[in-house]
């Protein structure tokens, strides 16, 4: 069954709402949830913090579809002149494997995978290792490696693990 790392991002309206919302939508395909952390912006600082988590999920056959659609119903509205801007929720498939366990290599623009700037973002790899601690991004190697280079170990530290808030329901 093709298996998916899923990294969900809120820093419009309930934060917790849009994350617990999506993880409800997901139901049985989500493996394992990791916990929540508050992220200063990355990529666009001018906008409010982020509440991020991670989840491993399985069983769908077309990922792209399934995070579109739990972005819509959280009242996701784009803005093309700002492509790191605020969201309500953002669900950004990082690496997906098939049936086989062989780790899916595309380069669509709609969905290039392994997700291209996930091995810079501390915000993805510091919740992964939480509930996958021999983790490995494709391409990239071990997210325990990823988390001690350079850019990622400097955002580290700004990263605030929120253990008052979990979104296994
Ligand atoms: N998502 C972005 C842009 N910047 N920063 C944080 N901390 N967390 C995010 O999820 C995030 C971001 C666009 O996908
Ligand atoms: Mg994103
Ligand atoms: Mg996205």
């Amino acid at each position: 069954m093709s298996r998916a790392v899923l990294s969900l991002g809120s820093n419009l309206g309930d934060r917790v709402d849009h994350l617990r919302t999506a993880i409800r939508a997901l139901g049985d395909a989500v493996l394992v949830v990791s916990g929540v952390y508050e992220t200063p912006p990355w990529g666009d600082a001018d906008q409010p913090h982020y509440l991020n988590a991670v989840a491993l999920a399985h069983g769908s056959a077309n990922w792209l579809d399934t995070v579109r659609s739990l972005e819509s119903a959280a009242g996701r509205v784009r803005d093309p002149e700002r492509r790191f801007g605020p969201r309500t929720l953002d669900v950004d498939v990082i690496a997906a494997w098939n049936d086989a366990d062989e780790p899916v290599i595309s380069d669509d623009p709609e969905l290039t995978l392994p997700h291209p700037r996930a091995h810079l973002r501390a915000f993805v790899l510091r919740p992964w290792l939480d509930i996958q601690p021999y983790a490995q991004l494709p391409g990239h190697g071990f997210v325990y490696d990823l988390v001690r280079t350079a850019p990622v170990l400097d955002d580290l530290g700004a990263l605030r693990a929120c253990d008052d808030i979990s979104l296994e329901t």
